[in-house]
């Protein structure tokens, strides 16, 4: 079987030239996969399943015909995109993973995250982790107007730009000590993440083992996928035209 990853394309209106490329990524490679799975922070922002624009309608009309050609594709929120929900996943023919998921890579079982989790260093974002993403937060935001739900993800956007500009670098990225526990408590070898636009292979011993921490790219000037096959696993950049 053939799998591929992606994250963080922040596909956005503003940014033609990477839609471009991931619809020719749809066109092209993702039909040879079996599964194509995006980790997280597939556009830069969603406000929700009712924000309807020309582009979301372009990117749920070539995911369902991915689907239709036959490649399963499965969809995991990540930090700009978690009010993406079942309306989008329905049209677009694709399945929504929770975060973290387990999935059986070729015999091998695989522990998917978006990422930002194990940013544990990074405590002002945890907090505002912790306070969007719980249970009543997230009943509350799916309620507001559209133009309510503007207004806050513009406000959050801008804070957070100011933010991280002034965080140390290590602070942005993952703690070591939370992927080593996380992977150890779910009993894999292999994670693969996104978020910390940090794209590489890293070698990792886990509970004694050999173990590997593949971290996807991010879609900017380059654009990043993740293949395993019989081949094993290959991070791979293309630059966008
Ligand atoms: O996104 P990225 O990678 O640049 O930065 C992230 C963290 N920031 C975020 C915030 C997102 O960028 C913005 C969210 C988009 C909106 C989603 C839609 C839902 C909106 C709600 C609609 C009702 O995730 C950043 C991390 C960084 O990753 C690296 O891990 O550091 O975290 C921050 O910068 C958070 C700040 O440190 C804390 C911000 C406090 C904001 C308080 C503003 C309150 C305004 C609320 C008004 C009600």
């Amino acid at each position: 079987m053939r799998y591929l990853f992606l994250s963080d394309l922040h596909l956005q209106p503003e940014r033609p030239d990477i839609t471009r490329a991931f619809l020719h990524c749809l066109q092209t490679r993702a039909r040879e996969a079996d599964e194509l799975y995006i980790l997280g922070d597939f556009f830069e922002v969603w406000l929700g399943d009712d924000e309807q624009s020309p582009l979301a309608t372009e990117v749920i009309k070539a995911l369902a015909a991915l689907a239709e050609h036959g490649t399963r594709v499965y969809l995991m929120h990540g930090n700009r995109d978690f009010l993406l929900g079942r309306r989008f996943c329905r049209a677009a023919r694709c399945t929504l993973l929770s975060d973290p998921q387990i999935v059986q890579l070729n015999g091998e079982r695989v522990l998917l995250m978006h990422g930002d989790s194990l940013c544990t260093d990074d405590l002002a974002y945890m907090k505002m982790r912790r306070m969007l993403r719980n249970p009543l937060s997230l009943f509350i935001l799916r309620n507001l107007t559209l133009a309510q739900r503007r207004r806050i993800g513009r406000k959050l956007r801008s804070e957070s730009r100011e933010q991280t500009r002034q965080k140390p670098s290590d602070i942005t990225d993952v703690n070591l000590g939370e992927v080593a526990e996380t992977m150890r408590k779910h009993g894999v070898r292999t994670l693969i993440h996104g978020h910390t636009h940090r794209p590489a292979v890293h070698q990792l011993v886990i509970a004694g083992e050999p173990a590997q921490r593949i971290v996807l790219g991010d879609w900017d000037t380059a654009g990043w996928v993740l293949q395993v096959d019989e081949n094993g696993y290959q991070l791979a950049s293309f630059p966008l035209e």
